[in-house]
């Protein structure tokens, strides 16, 4: 199955005779890594949020070191769509980032064929839940670093290394506020699931 990032397409433009490959997709990491950005950034569809607003009362709860200026969070999950020409569709389930959310991990990852994990490279131990989940149930993954302002810069094989991945595991670095990247990722997500499944 070939199909690249510049292939994506609004649905209302697709071929209606294209038949359609649906997968779910799942965007997970720690808490503040962009998930819910990557979401937006691609969805063809109004992309469902489930963002509330950080409070005085979660401040004990959440740990906020490293992201001091955010000032919501999601607490159920992100859902957006993205279709390529070729008829592949996306479904794209965003995770909760925070330790209180994650009893629901195991629903949300229901039938999913992979994963993003995104990191912040100044906090990668906030992701390193997201990939013990993911290992321990064989389900696909790639890392997509983000590279946040003033952070300082690695080299994909000095985020695998400190992550202990393994070498077969994509590691890229990205900015998911950018449409055009975020995409990237998650072709690179299918090929390599699609790969892992034996394609
Ligand atoms: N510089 C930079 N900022 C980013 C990037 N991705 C996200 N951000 C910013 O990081 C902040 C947090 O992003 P969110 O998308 O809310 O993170 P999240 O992972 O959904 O957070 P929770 O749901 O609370 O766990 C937002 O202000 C984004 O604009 C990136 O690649 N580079
Ligand atoms: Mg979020």
């Amino acid at each position: 199955m070939n199909f690249a990032a510049s292939d994506a397409v609004p649905a209302a433009a697709r071929d209606d005779d294209v038949p359609l490959h649906t997968l779910k997709i799942l965007v997970a990491g720690g808490f503040g890594v962009g998930k819910t950005t990557l979401v937006s950034a691609v969805s063809e569809v109004r992309p469902l949020r489930t963002e509330e607003t950080l409070t005085d009362v979660s401040a004990d709860v959440d740990d906020l070191r490293g992201v001091e200026g955010k000032t919501t969070t999601t607490v159920a999950m992100d859902f957006g769509r993205i279709t390529f020409s070729g008829g592949v569709r996306l479904y794209l389930f965003g995770t909760p980032g925070q330790e209180r959310f994650w009893f629901m991990w195991d629903q949300i990852a229901y039938g999913a064929v992979g994963a993003v994990v995104l990191v912040d490279t100044r906090r990668l131990t906030t992701s390193f839940a997201s990939i013990d989940f993911f290992e321990q149930r064989e389900i696909p993954f790639v890392i997509a670093a983000n590279v946040f302002d003033g952070a300082r810069r690695y080299t994909a094989e000095e985020i695998r290394d400190a992550l202990d991945v393994d070498p077969h595991v994509p590691v890229v670095l990205c900015d998911v506020r950018r449409p055009d990247v975020a995409k990237n990722i998650l072709v690179t997500l299918v090929e390599h699931s699609l790969q892992q499944a034996g394609y």
